[in-house]
């Protein structure tokens, strides 16, 4: 977990059950990249676009729903992969409604070319946007989105 306390925007990288297991996890679909590559490459990109971020993981549910409802008061944004709980959990999504920030959605894999069941997901239903099957790229991505809802441009 990286806490910085900052004066720039914070934005809250949440990742959920089982994706401590990036790197040897079905590679295939998930990438190499370790979740430490992907906090790495999310620090330096949120650096140069003046961002600070805090970038944790849980495979709890109940975790994932009290830090979002703490990020209400003190982060900017949530950029969210909650992982399979994207597809069962209400919780979450009414954390993150509570939350009133902005939410982008983050999938590693392209979840419209698998199982039916992931085709849904309760974030979705709350988030700003949503980027899926580009790999750890996406969670970039999603810091360059960020960066400009923030800024009220889009
Ligand atoms: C990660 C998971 O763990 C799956 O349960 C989701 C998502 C997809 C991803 O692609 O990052 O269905």
């Amino acid at each position: 977990m990286t806490a910085i306390l900052s004066d720039e925007p914070t934005i809250l990288i949440l990742n959920g059950p089982n994706l401590n297991m990036l790197g040897v996890r079905e590679p295939a679909l998930y990438g190499r990249d370790t979740l430490g590559d992907i906090e790495a490459a999310c620090a330096d990109r949120a650096e140069s676009l003046g961002l600070a971020v805090d970038f944790r993981q849980s495979n709890l549910e109940g975790e994932l729903v009290t830090w979002i409802q703490e990020a209400r008061s003190s982060h900017d944004g949530i950029i969210l992969n909650a992982g399979a709980y994207s597809h069962t959990s209400i919780a979450i999504l009414d954390a993150l409604t509570a939350a009133e920030l902005p939410v982008v959605e983050v999938h590693l894999s392209n979840i419209f070319r698998r199982e039916s069941f992931r085709h849904h997901s309760y974030v979705s239903l709350v988030a700003n946007g949503v980027i899926c099957g580009l790999g750890a790229q996406g969670y970039l991505l999603a810091l360059e989105a960020m960066a400009r809802l923030i800024e009220g441009k889009e």
